[in-house]
């Protein structure tokens, strides 16, 4: 027997035995087998004494051994590197920690039942910009030039041009889909909105709306009472009644405030209603002719009813939250407590 073969042999078992418990020693081991000076080099070098009858035999069996060291290094290797699993500690078959989910914020929650409910009676969603300007905040609303709302105590004005403010109500929007484009026009507009208020409890000078329009020949106030009662039953309950109180708005005529029984009592009273069995949810009416004739739309042909009413009230309302300002304060606490994203 060649003495190579049997240092082969030797060095076999101890690399097959082999075990580290440091990065660091991997390298060592590496340096000590398989770098140039390294053993299996020493035996590559002491290859070519060994007799030609036996060369066959001695050159596979380092070759094997070549194999087996590289492969075992590697394998050390890895197990530092968290590539192994049964190394690592780590078992990759294990089901993962579920990831918390976020939730809806309330606002979008209610929004969203808002859409659906006035899609499925066929109206589409216009969106426009905050930033808006006198004429689609207010002249062609028909607000007389010395109404209130344009005073500098109501509204936000942007620049020290007068022209240049953040809309108060999304009516902005509906002129702007008027201007450019002629009956049948059948839309919601969903939208933040700005007033130069005091915060408190029930105002904020943020909030949102939903404001609704549908002009075409010969629509009624009939109309629009049937579709706020179909609203009202969707949104609070099949069980819902309304009313409809006469008000006054600069752009409908005529103009009412709209009432629903009270969802929490079920008209019976209650603190909520504060014991008038009625809940005051939006304003109403039919639009004012100047409004249609200011968007170039012919007022003798057509007719519209409009609504617009304020989500957060309404989200107050369905599920008794008693202050606005934890709508804007993103206090988790609060937010979680309502239906999760997915
Ligand atoms: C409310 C009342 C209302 C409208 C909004 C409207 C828009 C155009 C023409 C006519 Cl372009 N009307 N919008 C009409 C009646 C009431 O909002 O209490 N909102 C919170």
């Amino acid at each position: 027997m060649n003495p190579m073969l049997d240092k082969i042999r030797e060095l076999r078992d101890e690399i097959e035995k082999v075990s580290v418990s440091a990065k660091e020693e991997v390298e060592e081991l590496r340096i000590k087998y398989i770098s140039k000076k390294g053993l299996l080099g020493q035996l590559f070098n002491e290859f070519k004494d060994v007799p030609a009858e036996l060369k066959k035999e001695v050159g596979q069996a380092i070759n094997e051994l070549k194999e087996l060291a590289v492969n075992k290094i590697n394998e050390l290797k890895d197990s530092f590197e968290g590539n192994d699993q049964e190394m690592s500690g780590i078992d990759l078959t294990m089901p993962g920690e579920p990831m918390k989910l976020g939730s809806r914020h309330p606002l979008s929650i209610v929004k969203n039942e808002m859409i659906d409910i006035f899609t499925r009676l066929g109206f589409t969603i216009a969106e426009g910009p905050e930033i808006e300007d006198d004429w689609h905040v207010f002249s062609a609303l028909n607000f007389p030039p010395e109404h209130p709302a344009r005073d500098m105590q109501d509204t936000f004005f942007i620049e020290k041009n007068p022209d240049v403010l953040l809309r108060t109500h999304t009516s902005s929007v509906q002129i702007r889909v008027m201007e450019k484009t002629q009956p049948p026009i059948r839309a919601i507009f969903p939208g933040r909105v700005f007033r130069n208020e005091a915060i408190s409890a029930r105002s904020h000078c943020i909030f949102h709306q939903i404001e609704g329009l549908y002009v075409d020949e010969n629509v009624s106030f009939a109309d629009l009472k049937q579709t706020l009662l179909y609203f009202a039953r969707e949104l609070f309950g099949e069980k819902s009644q309304i009313r409809l109180r006469p008000s006054y708005f600069p752009f409908t005529e005529p103009s009412a405030e709209m009432d629903v029984s009270c969802s929490i009592c079920g008209g019976t009273g209650c603190n909520v209603c504060k014991y008038t069995g009625w809940l005051e949810i939006l304003g109403c009416g039919m639009v004012d002719p100047n409004v249609l004739e200011a968007c170039n739309i012919d007022s003798k042909k057509y007719t519209g009813f409009a609504f617009g009413m304020g989500i957060e009230r309404i989200t107050m309302l369905k599920y008794g939250i008693k202050d606005i300002r934890h709508f804007f304060e993103n206090d988790v606490r609060f937010l979680k407590q309502f239906e999760s994203a997915n």
